[in-house]
């Protein structure tokens, strides 16, 4: 009750943003363009109007930006003319909207990838760039994006906002290799789902959050909390996401429900599933590959 109060009663904040939120939307879509046709097609296919995704980390650090411009940043003492240029309110916010870019790009170019190594036939409602153009080009497609991302972030001159960014692309390097190669044993532990939800999902939120802060003029403390902040909604967005795989429709989610399972990944569902049934532990370490295998998990998760 309490929850469909507030629904109804607290401001939309996502209203808050929404006139920045397309200002970046439609920065990235001339951001990617280049001379090689191709290239540009490839590149801007999930940046065009009615496929550019639920928009969550943008937005999510729009509005970061935004709550902290009435926290008072260290050198708030200076006059706004005295301010060092890159300090002055209107060019932080410029350099802040340039963080939430370059994380959108670094986004799409994950996507771009997971879905060559998934072999996944649609992404956003949308048949997937690998079935559409093919893997080679959707592979490089990701790889120009990421150095697109890597130019507007070398133009913000900031050495540590540089190496959040990069780590963020060791991150979910790593997160994949993770969930690719999982040894049996560590297969049902939390940690090790945790560890590599962390790499996947909540690296680029945490880090870009901190970036903003950064860029915000804020003190370290804030920058660690904002980082922090970035951590757990990462977290807890994954959990949602694999929940939504049981629960969700195929047209709601934009790609087939029960993906995942059907993928054979051990999801926090099923996790949390095995310890109650035992029957499940051979299932996910065979990957869920024999017949009847996801159909079974799915009664034994609900
Ligand atoms: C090329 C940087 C790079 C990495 C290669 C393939 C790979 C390594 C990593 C995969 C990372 C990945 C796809 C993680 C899943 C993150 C996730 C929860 C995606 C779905 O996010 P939504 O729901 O998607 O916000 P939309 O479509 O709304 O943007």
């Amino acid at each position: 009750q309490t929850l469909a109060h507030l629904r109804t009663t607290a401001p939309d904040p996502f209203a808050i943003v929404k006139d920045e939120l397309e200002t970046v939307s439609e920065r990235l879509r001339r951001s990617v363009l280049t001379e090689v046709p191709v290239l540009s097609r490839a590149a801007s296919y999930f940046f065009q109007l009615g496929v550019e995704g639920k928009r969550l980390r943008p937005t999510m650090l729009l509005l970061m930006a935004s709550s902290l411009s009435s926290v008072v940043p260290s050198t708030a003492f200076l006059a706004v003319d005295e301010s060092p240029p890159d300090q002055h309110p209107k060019e932080c916010r410029r350099r802040q909207q340039r963080i939430a870019e370059i994380t959108e790009m670094i986004h799409v170019a994950s996507l771009l990838h997971d879905d060559v190594i998934d072999n996944s036939d649609s992404r956003r409602g949308l048949a997937a760039l690998n079935t559409v153009l093919g893997n080679k080009t959707a592979i490089l497609a990701g790889d120009f994006l990421l150095a697109r991302a890597s130019i507007t972030l070398a133009s913000l001159r900031n050495v540590e906002v540089i190496q959040l960014l990069s780590q963020v692309i060791e991150d979910l390097v790593s997160g994949e290799i993770l969930q690719m190669t999982t040894s049996p044993d560590q297969l049902v532990s939390l940690d090790h789902y945790v560890r590599k939800t962390f790499f996947k999902t909540a690296s680029l939120m945490a880090n870009s959050c901190k970036a903003i802060a950064i860029l915000g003029g804020q003190p370290v403390e804030v920058s660690k909390l904002a980082w922090d902040y970035g951590r757990n909604l990462g977290l807890a967005f994954q959990l949602v996401d694999d929940l939504l795989d049981f629960t969700g429709s195929t047209k709601s989610l934009g790609k087939p429900a029960l993906n995942d399972l059907e993928a054979g990944l051990a999801t926090a569902p099923v996790l949390f599933a095995a310890e109650e049934h035992p029957q499940l532990r051979p299932m996910i370490l065979r990957k869920f590959a024999e017949p009847g295998d996801v159909q079974l998990a799915q009664q034994l998760v609900f």
